[in-house]
């Protein structure tokens, strides 16, 4: 086995949502390994400028494009641009996401709704297109950031978890229809990480904050950084033949039921 099996020097990667949180740890992680970060938001283009900075600061080659992820007609646009200002696409990484914590008795239809439409419709779309090329060269890589809500439920989640499981299924239909094209789909799925999503949740005194220490094998939160190296595996020829899978960086959350907080 050699290290080239896991070299991406030179690819191109579209991260969506790289301006900030797991995105922008994921993208670093692929930019040091040497490919060129391609960096999304759709907040303000002095936060992806800014983003831009900081990547560049550590020596790595960014670029950057606002577009609404959702929205099929701007990522149709952005992406033709891309491939001509930037080249081909080969590492798509559809991460994107928001989440809102309300309880479904108390939700509305339009909030549900918005959260399918940014954490499941739009993987979906930015796929259709980058993928497009990606067929035609038979070669690319596709990433769903799937979560912990992709496999369990949990009060005040319903939405994003609908969309999280959906997003597992639609990894391993992507999976289905595109290996023959020798396009590899895969998820990775974070376990708790400190992020700004996170951080109304992982306050010191939260009930909620002792529970995920509790709960989680590694008894910590997770560093952004930990993605890395899986975004790199799943972004490699490493994992050439593994397709539709979903890698679980969760310090090993699945793997057991918990434990009494009483217990060491
Ligand atoms: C929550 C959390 C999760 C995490 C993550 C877990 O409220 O339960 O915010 O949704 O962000 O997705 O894998």
């Amino acid at each position: 086995m050699s290290i080239s099996l896991f070299d991406i020097k030179g690819k191109n990667a579209l991260i969506t949502g790289s301006t900030h949180g797991l995105g922008m740890a994921m993208a670093r992680g692929l930019g040091l390994a040497g490919a060129t970060i391609i960096v999304n938001g759709n907040s303000s283009q002095q936060k992806i400028d800014n983003a831009v900075a900081e990547y560049k600061k550590e020596g790595i080659s960014a670029v950057g494009y606002k577009f609404n992820v959702a929205n099929e007609a701007d990522v149709k646009a952005a992406i033709s641009i891309i491939e001509v200002e930037v080249g081909q696409i080969d590492i798509l990484i559809n991460n994107a996401g928001i989440i809102k914590r309300t309880p479904l008795i108390e939700m509305e239809v339009a909030d549900f709704k918005e959260v399918i439409d940014i954490d499941l419709v739009s993987p979906f779309i930015v796929s259709k297109h980058v993928v497009k090329s990606m067929i035609s060269r038979k070669e690319g890589k596709v990433i769903n950031i799937c979560s912990m809500m992709s496999e369990l439920g949990r009060n005040s989640v319903g939405a994003y978890a609908a969309a999280k499981g959906g997003l597992k299924m639609l990894t391993q239909n992507m999976a289905t229809e595109w290996a023959k094209y020798n396009i590899q789909v895969n998820g990775i799925g974070p376990g708790y990480f400190a992020t700004s999503q996170t951080a109304p949740i992982r306050v010191d005194g939260h009930p909620f904050n002792d529970f995920i220490i509790n709960r989680t094998p590694a008894a910590k939160w997770g560093d952004p950084n930990d993605l890395a190296g899986a975004a790199i595996f799943l972004s490699s020829k490493a994992s050439d033949f593994v397709n539709g899978h979903i890698l679980y960086v969760d310090g090993g959350i699945l793997a057991t039921i918990g434990k009494p907080t009483n217990e060491n």
